[in-house]
């Protein structure tokens, strides 16, 4: 059983649609394990997306992130990191089918609603980044 963690990204929250994706996880049968809001952090996010930093537009993803909390949650079920990012679709909203939830609810590259875990490794990392022992639960489906 794999664990993921999720940010859903100041759009959604700013669009009222947490529960719309929360609710889309839960039909998908993963369990929550973790959930919490939080103001990120310049520090953090240059942890969290390393990646990127050295890319023209990092300020943009950052200040997009850090302009309102988020709600940071740990969901798992088989295989949920890569069924997640399925369920999500491609970076870029505009080129996500309907039916995945940037392609229904994502803006642009940028404003595309939440963040999932990318492999076994960056969940890990991921999951340290982001919740403090005590912050999980092992919690059985059903
Ligand atoms: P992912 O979220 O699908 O894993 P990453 O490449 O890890 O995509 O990028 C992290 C986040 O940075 C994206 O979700 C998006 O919000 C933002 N981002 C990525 N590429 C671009 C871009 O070309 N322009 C603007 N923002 C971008
Ligand atoms: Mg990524």
């Amino acid at each position: 059983m794999e664990t993921t963690v999720i940010l859903l990204k100041p759009d959604c929250l700013a669009a009222a649609k947490a529960g719309e994706v929360i609710g889309r996880f839960e039909a998908a049968g993963f369990v929550i394990r973790g959930c919490k809001m939080m103001q990120l952090t310049s520090d953090l996010l240059r942890e969290h997306y390393s990646h990127l930093l050295q890319l023209p537009f990092y300020p943009e993803i950052e200040g997009f992130m850090m302009s309102r909390p988020v709600i940071a949650m740990a969901i798992a079920g088989d295989n949920v990191i890569e069924r997640v990012r399925d369920l999500l679709g491609p970076t870029n909203s505009t080129k996500a089918p309907k039916g995945t939830i940037r392609g229904d609810l994502g803006k642009d590259v940028m404003h595309n609603v939440v963040h999932a875990s990318d492999g076994l490794e960056t969940a890990a990392a991921e999951l340290k980044r982001f919740f403090a022992d005590g912050e999980l639960f092992d919690i059985p489906a059903g």
